[in-house]
């Protein structure tokens, strides 16, 4: 974090200077007013104002060309979105900051701007800060709901699964993987005609696997667990007529630093298509530390899952915008198979913002 102190005969004039030398990123820590260096009836009143930024030059430099590019298309914006927003970078300090000038302004009687009331929307339905700060400096501080619905309609990204014909499910525990394997197993082998398997990666040999077996059974379709690469790997070549080999992974703590590469050791050369699992309702640090640790794996697509448990979901907005992943599907429910649907820009708005008027 720089924090610097600067003496102005206006607080316009110093915000002026705070803007062009920190950016628009900066806070207001404190302002007072002092007088100039003259003496007796020669002094003039000033306003001294220290704001603070949190980034470094190097960081600062790199948001500043950031920003630059926003009056490009949507794609440059997104693009920059991931320079600019990198989550280590992003500090709850400045949302704090921002919340601390708004009532120190409102307890002096200054009356801050007037919040525009999608703006508050965005924020109330757990959209991140400062993807709604990006937005607003891409659009302007007056836009509208529709004009923000459109950008995101330009911006989001869903895709259905990647062609591979294994699919891995990834994520910490409880988010619902089983379930919803046993959801997209159901759909494939009833609905769709496929022949499905099911195979278990139990790397630590936890013995979670009866979920599975069951499902596999009601299904009437194989089933194995594997607790080796090698037995990954032999067991993938006793499936090599399967339309469709749905892979669930049992195991630790995602915090758990050797967690993915010790999985990673599965997949080398085998081609799949790899799938984060994360509930709707996931917090932002939660969100950013399972992203990254996950990350290692070369995550193909993510589901979001327990939309139905979620009081809102800007989480999916947050993720999909910073980290760009496509989003595949989204899960509403704990019927296996009903509660799962293919996830689309307007559903994900929808979900956020209500459906559109
Ligand atoms: N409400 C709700 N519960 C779900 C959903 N998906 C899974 N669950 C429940 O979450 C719990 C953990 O699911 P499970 O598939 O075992 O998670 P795993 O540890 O990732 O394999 C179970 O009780 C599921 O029924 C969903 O979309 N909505
Ligand atoms: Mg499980």
């Amino acid at each position: 974090m720089q924090i610097r102190t600067y003496t102005a005969p206006s607080m316009k004039d110093a915000l002026t200077r705070i803007k062009s030398e920190l950016g628009t990123e900066a806070v207001i820590i404190s302002t007072r007013e002092v007088s100039d260096s003259g003496y007796g009836i020669m002094s003039r009143p000033m306003i001294e104002v220290v704001a603070a930024v949190d980034y470094d030059g190097d960081t600062l430099l790199k948001n500043t060309r950031g920003r630059k590019a926003y009056s490009g298309t949507t794609d440059t914006f997104a693009m920059n979105a991931g320079t600019v927003l990198n989550p280590e970078n992003v500090s709850d300090d400045i949302v704090e900051l921002k919340k601390m000038l708004k009532s120190f302004m409102a307890r002096s009687g200054i009356n801050p701007e007037p919040e525009n009331p999608v703006r508050e929307k965005l924020l109330s339905r757990g959209v991140r800060s400062n993807l709604v700060d990006l937005i607003f400096s891409k659009l302007g501080t007056d836009t509208g709901e529709e004009a923000i619905r459109t950008l995101l309609g330009k911006l989001l990204r869903t895709q259905p699964p990647s062609p591979e014909r294994i699919w891995v499910f990834l994520g910490t525990t409880g988010v619902g993987k089983t379930t919803t394997i046993a959801k997209l197993a159901g759909r494939a082998a009833l609905r769709e005609k496929k022949r499905v398997a099911l195979l278990t990666l139990d790397a630590y040999r936890i013995g979670a696997i009866d979920q599975s077996r069951i499902y596999a059974k009601i299904l009437n379709i194989p089933f194995f667990s594997v607790t080796t690469p090698d037995e990954f790997k032999t067991a993938l070549n006793q499936l090599s007529s399967m339309d469709l080999i749905l892979v669930d992974t049992v195991g630790r703590s995602p915090f758990c630093n050797d967690y993915p590469s010790e999985l990673q050791k599965y997949f080398e050369n085998v081609p799949a298509c790899r799938f984060l699992l994360m509930p709707v309702a996931t917090r932002d640090q939660e969100m950013d530390t399972i992203t990254k640790t996950f990350s290692r794996m070369k995550i193909d697509r993510m589901i979001f899952t327990k939309a139905d448990e979620a009081h809102f979901s800007g989480s999916m907005i947050t993720h999909n915008l910073l980290y760009r992943t496509p989003l595949s599907y989204i899960t509403t429910g704990q019927r296996v198979p009903e509660d799962i649907e293919p996830a689309t820009t307007s559903k994900i708005i929808a979900s956020t913002l209500g459906d559109a008027q």
